[in-house]
């Protein structure tokens, strides 16, 4: 393992716990989100570690999105695990077999293997994060090989996951969304037929404390199912969007693409891409961005995802409505109205919340549940997409009260880096030692403009 040198001034004992949470599940090159819940390596977790990571050891995180991007497919995709060899099939459930990519999808790498599907694309953000805090000299041999790996990742999001150029990405599993059992989900779930589903044993529910924490076995029978007809589907874009099941134009990873799409560019003129690679990605990055805008229903005052099956937007109140927030160069009065939603008495300035934090569900809205995953909990590494995005607006006050109320939450001794907590008792659920929450942490501590 690389020598950790954390950085002697931001002093608090939160730093030393939070360093000490990514030392713990630090598997030599990559990061687990969780020691016991989740064993391997996930797509976003690894992202937004490689952002803590940057305060500490720019290096380790670096090598943290190359290890990640070692294991691409040749058509672009990053996928959103890829598995530990070390650990064994009953730590997980799906297990690498369940997917069978390497059998079925000539795309996917012989080894290591992964799943099939996607998360959030984050990673760029992560690599200029890192940019931004170091100086990137020494580290362009590494930025040079790393962002082909990226522009391949954007082009594919871009173009497989958006055959007809909306500008909005679809996913074919909740699984992608980074939000599981989010209500954004029902409706469409609701509408899947699950066939014969191979037997399985879930082995999450040995790692919470009860299983209200986690999604319910219906969900997770849709969600195997699921699995079976993408496999069906060898993973081929062209075939699964033919008459897979769950099909969904989701606007937080478009929005998120566009923010990622912002920090690519960045890069390319750090590593001196050719003008064309630029153009591409700022044209891309424009469709997004209008077309994210383009989402944002005024009686709604969010922007709902929308079900390319039924062709209906998804109307729920979770804040992934607030997604447009996300894009960088989002129209300025279309931030303000969000940015009042977001403190607002729907999110963070719903009644009774323990701390000014958004649930991840509207409490009171359908499908909210304070204790279950992300039908309510407040999520840090939620608070910290939105806190960047204010930032970024121009919000510093907000910003600042939005990172002062989720310092909050987490300093406390029985915080523990929760993956997520109760809003209105701040109760810690899910895993402790969740590695994305610690690395949050870090860049708050960090950033104190
Ligand atoms: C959760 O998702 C995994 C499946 O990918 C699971 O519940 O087993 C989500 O919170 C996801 O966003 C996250 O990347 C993953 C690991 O932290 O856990």
């Amino acid at each position: 393992m690389v020598p950790w040198t954390p950085d002697p001034d931001p002093s608090s004992s939160l730093w030393d716990a939070a360093v000490q949470v990514l030392r713990a599940n630090d598997l030599g090159g990559w990061t687990r989100p969780a020691p016991r819940l989740y064993p391997h390596q996930w797509s976003w977790d690894s992202a937004l570690v490689a952002v803590g990571l940057a305060h500490v050891d720019p290096d380790r995180a670096l090598r943290e999105l190359e290890t990640l991007l070692d294991a691409q497919w040749a058509d672009g995709r990053v996928p959103h695990i890829v598995y530990n060899p070390a650990a064994p099939p009953e730590a997980y459930f799906p297990h690498a077999g369940r997917w069978a990519c390497v059998d079925v999808a000539p795309a996917a790498p012989r080894a290591p293997a992964t799943s099939g599907i996607v998360q959030p694309p984050v990673h760029a953000l992560a690599a200029w994060r890192i940019c931004e805090l170091v100086d990137p000299e020494p580290l362009l041999p590494r930025l040079r090989a790393l962002y082909p790996k990226l522009l391949a990742w954007h082009r594919y999001l871009a173009t497989a996951r958006d055959p007809d150029g909306s500008g909005l990405v679809t996913i074919y599993h909740p699984w992608e969304s980074g939000t599981d059992n989010s209500p954004r989900w029902d409706e469409p779930l609701a509408n899947v037929c699950v066939g014969v589903v191979p037997p399985y044993t879930r082995r999450d529910l040995a790692h919470v404390a009860d299983a209200s924490q986690r999604p319910t076995d219906a969900e997770y029978d849709r969600y195997l199912w699921l699995v079976e007809s993408l496999k069906a589907a060898r993973y081929d874009d062209a075939v699964i969007q033919r008459d897979h099941p769950f099909q969904v134009k989701d606007v937080l990873i478009s929005a998120l693409l566009a923010a990622a799409d912002a920090a690519l560019v960045h890069l390319a003129e750090l590593v001196g891409a050719p003008d064309g690679d630029r153009a591409e990605i700022r044209s891309r990055a424009g469709r997004s961005r209008d077309a994210v805008q383009g989402c944002w229903d005024p009686r709604a005052r969010l922007a709902p995802d929308l079900d390319v099956r039924t062709g209906r937007p998804i109307r729920v109140q979770t804040w992934t409505g607030l997604a447009p927030l996300l894009v960088p160069n989002v129209d300025r009065d279309l931030a303000a109205v969000i940015v009042e939603e977001l403190f607002g008495p729907r999110f963070a300035g719903a009644p009774g919340l323990r701390w000014p934090v958004p649930p991840s569900t509207t409490p009171g809205s359908p499908g909210f549940n304070a204790r279950s995953y992300w039908r309510g909990p407040t999520w840090p590494i939620a608070d910290w997409l939105l806190w960047r995005a204010l930032r970024r607006h121009g919000y510093a006050d907000r910003a600042a009260n939005l990172r002062a109320a989720s310092l909050a939450q987490l300093d406390r001794p029985e915080a523990r880096f929760a993956e997520y907590f109760e809003p209105f008792t701040g109760e810690p659920l899910g895993s402790p030692d969740q590695s994305w929450t610690a690395a949050v942490a870090l860049d708050w501590l960090a950033t104190t403009d």
